[in-house]
């Protein structure tokens, strides 16, 4: 078999080696590591990966050689919570925040995620997809090779719904990053409804779901449960119809305030519940139990200043098994570097190297329901792969705030080089 590319004298090799499923607890600790390694991809699959090629597999003259002399390598990373395709910004709000006014004021104020509706409603498609695909070549940038991207600036207007989840599909044709979709209608209460919510989840459930499924138009349903947004009640109503027609389902779970949104995806069966900050520890529990994933997005944490994090490290403790994403949106997280998250986690969670790894790879693939082809260096799973510069992965998560990538392969191709 003649190898297309081969990736030699890896200093730090992290394979992620082991089972296509999300990983918890203290298996977390074994995250594959190669010294010396050597990965062979033909096309767009890993063929080898260990410490010497072996002899059926060919190098000649059309092989593509990355010496990745004191570098290490890792599976390409997978940013597994995004709100990529919006329209406009919100640094408009910086000076209220500033002074003290909450997310969910300037939310209960019309402002928030109702600017971004208005902004994502007057962008044309191709202003959003423009927009997008930069954020796209950025997220390149820092390693990142999937990432998830929900609908929800358009709310009651499903055609401004549709049109980000067609950006969100054209980009993934186009892009070489993938876009994985998740349908987001529920992710604030429209003005229009603010006397009659459960009219609006109604629209959701009969309207907007059916139509989303059939058109196949994103893989997962996600609510935000939040005081002010959608309760428990009808985050379970959403959520058990999208999974009734076929959707996976996510949650924005206990965020801001402690509803009970860990225990609602335990109970329902939701693949992720993501946030956390607020989670209890019967939802906590809960989830262990179910096995349900919690992204945890220390990025938001940061930018709300009230100085909350996801209680990490129990949920470790209690085998919840972690992803963690940047969260990218204008409001909360306005940031595409997945490297600066995974700082993050470590610093301020106190998640240790190999649990961050884990958490952007496999784990991050398993949220998506990718961990058979992605997530790990394997062989036979597509061939999305990191180069950093960096002696080892310790390195890559204490030398914060810049970009270690040197080089991204996506599919089997070179994407993106310093
Ligand atoms: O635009 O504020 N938390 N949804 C829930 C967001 C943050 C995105 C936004
Ligand atoms: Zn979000």
């Amino acid at each position: 078999m003649k190898a297309t590319l081969v990736i030699k004298n890896i200093d730090n090799l992290i394979t992620l080696k082991g089972e296509n499923r999300a990983r918890a607890g203290k298996e977390v600790n074994d995250i594959g590591l190669i010294t010396n390694g050597v990965v062979a991809i033909k096309d767009d699959k890993i063929i080898f990966a260990g410490n010497e090629l072996p002899s059926n597999i060919e190098v000649d003259n059309d092989t593509l050689i990355i010496d990745a002399v004191g570098k290490t390598v890792t599976p390409g990373l997978i940013d597994s919570h995004t709100h990529v395709v919006h329209g406009g910004s919100r640094e408009n709000e910086l000076a209220m925040k500033l002074k003290g006014v909450s997310y969910l004021d300037i939310l209960a104020s019309g402002g928030g995620i109702h600017s971004t509706v208005k902004a994502t409603k007057e962008a044309s498609f191709d202003e959003l997809y423009n927009k997008a695909n930069k954020s796209l070549d950025t997220m390149l940038s820092f390693g990142t090779t999937t990432v998830e991207g929900k609908s929800g600036y358009g709310i009651d207007d499903f055609d401004t719904e549709i049109k980000q989840l067609e950006v969100a599909k054209k980009l993934n044709e186009d892009h070489p990053v993938d876009i994985i979709s998740t349908f987001m209608g529920a992710h604030a209460i429209p003005k229009e409804f603010e006397d009659n919510p459960d009219a609006f989840v109604d629209i959701i459930i009969d309207k907007m779901l059916p139509v989303v499924a059939e058109k196949d138009l994103a893989k997962f349903c996600d609510v935000f449960c939040e005081e002010g947004v959608f309760t428990i009640d009808q985050s379970r109503r959403i959520l058990l119809k999208a999974k009734d027609l076929g959707l996976g389902i996510k949650i924005h779970a206990d965020e801001i305030k402690p509803l009970g949104g860990a225990e609602l995806a335990a109970e329902i069966g939701c693949i992720s519940a993501d946030h956390l900050i607020a989670a209890s520890d019967k939802g906590i529990k809960e989830m262990a139990k179910k096995g349900v994933i919690a992204n945890l997005l220390p990025g938001t944490s940061f930018n709300l200043q009230t100085g909350n994090f996801a209680k990490a490290r129990q949920m470790v403790e209690e085998e919840v098994p972690i992803a963690l994403s940047t969260d990218y949106n204008p409001g909360s997280c306005p940031t595409e570097n997945i490297q600066l998250i995974m700082s993050f986690a470590s610093l301020i969670m106190k998640l240790t190297p190999e649990e961050v790894i884990t958490a952007v790879t496999i784990n991050g693939a398993a949220s998506l329901g990718i961990a058979e082809t992605h997530g790990s260096i394997q062989e036979g799973k597509t061939a999305d792969i990191v180069v950093f510069d960096t002696p080892n992965i310790e390195y890559l998560i204490y030398h914060f705030g810049i970009n270690h990538t040197n080089t991204v392969i996506k599919n089997g191709k070179v994407v993106y080089t310093k």
